[in-house]
């Protein structure tokens, strides 16, 4: 599956702030808000919140994560980098398949957890969270002396997500994609406009992702899947706050700072401790797991209704008067109906303890929970 060398970053607005290649196709269906990640802008809102959510639970909605960026790695050293940069085992990877790691700086600290995909046995991408990987893994592959060539390259995922993304996908690609195995994506083409399709996305209500390869069609894209999804009254939406928090999926720089590792956050099964020595942060990892992580990642359910600012700032947490952790998100559950975050905590917390969190002089009292909230 080798694929042409597509085109880098030219002269589409500035590298502080980009925009994606759907800017304009978001903008003419109402998008009302915006995020930075990847010093790229997002959009996190149409206008009606409520509706963006249950179109995610009951039907289709379609996202712009074109900040969702691709790290490319290939040349003769590339499965030996990915390897070198991942504490995820990846002697079994097969071409056309995805695999979410968590990278680790040399203290076993999570700096990044994205989507590997292998399209060929030389060429990998990292599809990235919000940090600088280009930099950092061309620092590693320089040190290393490894032979690699390592781009960002301008392309830009589209998700379908929701349970009717399947059907939408089947009218515009074929019956084919009903086989495709989660995680795993194949190159294919829409009216011309070539992509890579795959099994994925950050919800847990099923769906897809399409990466789309040349960036001046973002806008022609967007309208084929607007499209074709109408007669399941698709629409637009976004990574939804509420669904991920209810679904137990983590935000790397959300729920995780400049200490927190992987077993602290649940990506245990993510992580093998049996990769060779010379793999980033090993060795760290090893004594982390031999001692005990200090913390780890609970949930959250809430007395009281709390303000919608603590979704994106974290407070304190306390067990009489003593600060055991933070609650790292927090937001309405619309299924649950009930205030819930996550709980960043000591290990000697557990479900079913009773907490207080802060809110400047206010505390709000809750439970402890295992995660996810809801499960598939
Ligand atoms: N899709 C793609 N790129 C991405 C994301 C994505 N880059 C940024 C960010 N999201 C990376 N982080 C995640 C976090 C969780 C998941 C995917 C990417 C995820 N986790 C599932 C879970 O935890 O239940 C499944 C993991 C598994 O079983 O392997 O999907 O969304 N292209």
């Amino acid at each position: 599956m080798r694929m042409r060398r597509w085109a880098l970053y030219e002269n589409f607005s500035t590298t502080r702030l980009r925009r994606s290649p759907y800017y304009e196709a978001t903008v003419a269906d109402g998008v009302s808000g915006f995020t930075t990640y990847n010093r790229m802008l997002m959009p996190t809102s149409y206008g009606d919140e409520e509706a963006e959510y249950w179109r995610l639970i009951d039907g289709v909605t379609q996202w712009d994560v074109a900040v969702q960026r691709q790290i490319q790695l290939s040349g003769p050293d590339a499965a030996n980098l990915v390897q070198v940069l991942s504490p995820r085992d990846l002697s079994q990877f097969a071409m056309g398949q995805g695999k979410y790691v968590g990278l680790c700086d040399h203290r076993g600290t999570l700096i990044n957890d994205p989507i590997l995909l292998k399209l060929d046995d030389d060429q990998y991408w990292l599809s990235i969270a919000d940090s600088d990987i280009l930099l950092w893994s061309r620092a590693i592959a320089s040190e290393r002396g490894f032979r690699v060539n390592i781009v960002e390259l301008d392309v830009a995922p589209m998700a379908l997500q929701g349970p009717k993304a399947e059907e939408v996908a089947c009218a515009i690609f074929g019956d084919w994609i009903r086989d495709l195995q989660y995680f795993w994506f194949r190159e294919t083409e829409v009216e011309g406009i070539p992509l890579l399709l795959s099994r994925s996305g950050w919800s847990k209500q099923g769906g897809f992702e399409l990466y789309l390869l040349d960036h001046s069609k973002g806008v022609d894209l967007w309208n084929i899947v607007r499209e074709a999804g109408s007669p399941w009254d698709i629409g637009p939406g976004y990574p939804n706050p509420c669904e991920r928090i209810e679904s137990g999926l983590l935000s790397w720089g959300g729920d995780t700072d400049d200490a927190t590792n992987p077993f602290e956050v649940r990506l245990d099964n993510y992580i093998d401790l049996n990769v060779p020595d010379d793999v980033i942060g090993i060795k760290a990892l090893r004594d982390i797991k031999a001692n005990g992580p200090l913390r780890h990642q609970l949930g959250l359910i809430l007395d009281d209704a709390i303000p919608q600012s603590f979704h994106t700032v974290w407070h304190p947490i306390m067990s009489g008067n003593h600060r055991v952790g933070d609650m790292t998100n927090g937001i309405w559950s619309r299924r649950l109906n009930r205030t819930i975050g996550y709980a960043l905590v000591h290990h000697d917390l557990n479900p079913g303890d009773e907490v207080e969190v802060m809110r400047d002089d206010l505390s709000v009292s809750g439970i402890l929970t295992d995660l996810p909230f809801i499960g598939v």
